[in-house]
């Protein structure tokens, strides 16, 4: 393939932005070569600025669950756009969003939209530290909350990625109440909690990590972490950004069946535009400013085209009753295929899936935590995505990112992928 253009303008965007990227990932470094400049997208395809067309498995990093640009959010949008663009003021478009979200996620009490996942993981462990009276919180190591300076402590994602998972910038102070316990280690909690009595305000986990490649959380061991933050009053906050109306109507906590106090979301509420938004019990949710003293606020929270796109994604969430059906039927589809290609190239790659959230690990040792997932060949993922993209298949340019499958992913587009991954592994294998 021709990627003339995408260098030029990669050479060109290097002057004027650090990397050339407004997101380190998309930068390409850890597989190698040249970004791709995207022109457009519409379904399962999307155009670079050379005209090469490729199906594609981000979807935006998430938002995209119906495919790139669906004409019912392309109408909601353009039908506000001529009301005006943003207020500072409330809209019935707002009490709409937060009506939905409560109507499909019964955790949810109340609500408050902002602008991105990193706020929304903020504001909720200020609300919880607000609420407690405490200052402390746990993550999991390889969890990705956002890039607010006490989350990004043995974060995944992009800080993954590029092997710094703990940032320079971070203070020790800023990172003085970030506690780190291992994913899916219920003793590991435990013992930070014990040398912690009474300190702790929240733990905060990705039910699935999609941030360390797609690593889902055990029942039991979400069970358990409710069990705890019961008995010693912590707030549980599920990180839903990722995986809320992707994998069901109510996320991870509903394919669970474990509630937490509050939840984060993002990526698919905005329906492709920048929306974020935490929410949860209502005596909780009561601290934040104007009822309670817990400031938080934005400008552009809860603007109107932003909220015109998310209502739009989650009213068809809402109405499509046999939405997660068809994903699940792709997703198995196109992991069955892949698994085929693997059996017959004798070799035992790790595949985890939920739902339409997948990742194909390059260890053959089972995927769980954080240091289960580093055992992945990384050079060989950048060897994968480079002849995957040559073929016309576009996937995350990193190993510890999630691939995402939409409605608009037809059987066709599957069984090229299908082709394309047996061909791309055998190449290089
Ligand atoms: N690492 C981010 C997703 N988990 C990438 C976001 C982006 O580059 O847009």
């Amino acid at each position: 393939m021709n990627y003339s253009k995408s260098e030029k303008f990669f050479e060109e965007a290097k002057k004027y932005i650090p990397g050339g990227v407004n997101s380190p990932v998309r930068a390409f470094k850890s597989v190698g070569g040249t970004p791709l400049f995207i022109e457009s997208g519409k379904g399962s395809r999307i155009y670079d600025v050379d005209g090469n067309e490729y199906i594609e498995y981000i979807g935006s990093w998430g938002p995209h669950l119906f495919g790139h640009n669906p004409e019912f959010i392309i109408n909601a949008l353009t039908a506000n756009l001529k009301k005006g663009t943003s207020f500072g003021a409330p809209t019935e478009l707002e009490i709409k969003m937060a009506k939905i979200i409560t109507e499909l996620v019964p955790s949810v009490e109340k609500i408050r939209m902002v602008n991105s996942g990193t706020e929304a993981t903020m504001s909720a462990v200020r609300v919880a530290r607000g609420f407690t009276n405490r200052n402390k919180f746990i993550k999991f190591e390889g969890c990705y909350h956002g890039h607010a300076d006490y989350f990004l402590i043995k974060a995944g994602s992009g800080a993954l990625t590029f092997g710094v998972p703990t940032s320079p910038g971070v203070t020790a102070a800023n990172a003085a109440d970030t506690l780190v316990a291992d994913y899916n280690d219920i003793d590991s909690v435990k013992s930070l909690l014990q040398e912690n009595k009474n300190e702790i305000a929240a733990i905060i986990i990705e039910p699935i990590a999609g941030n360390m490649g797609v690593v889902p959380a055990t029942k039991e061991f979400l069970l358990e972490l409710r069990t705890l933050c019961n008995e010693e009053n912590i707030v549980l906050i599920f990180d839903e950004v990722m995986s809320g109306f992707r994998v069901a109507k109510g996320g991870a906590q509903e394919v669970y069946g474990v509630q937490p106090d509050l939840t984060t979301f993002g990526k698919i509420i905005g329906g492709g535009l920048p929306v974020g938004a935490f929410g949860g019990r209502k005596d909780i949710m009561d601290t934040l400013a104007p009822v309670g003293p817990v400031y938080q606020a934005g400008t552009l929270s809860g603007n109107p085209l932003a909220m015109s796109a998310g209502l739009a994604a989650l009213t068809h969430i809402k109405e499509n009753e046999n939405l997660y059906d068809i994903l699940e039927e792709k997703s198995k589809y196109l992991e069955e295929g892949l698994k085929e290609n693997l059996k017959k190239l004798n070799k035992s790659f790790v595949m985890n899936r939920v739902g339409s959230m997948s990742c194909l690990f390059f260890t053959e040792e089972n995927v769980a935590d954080f240091n289960s997932a580093m055992k992945s060949n990384t050079e060989l993922y950048g060897k994968y995505f480079h002849k995957m993209l040559d073929k016309g298949i576009y996937l995350a340019p990193s190993q510890f990112e999630a691939m995402f499958i939409s409605t608009a992913h037809t059987t066709e587009d599957l069984d090229k992928t299908i082709k394309a991954n047996y061909d791309a592994l055998k190449e290089i294998i």
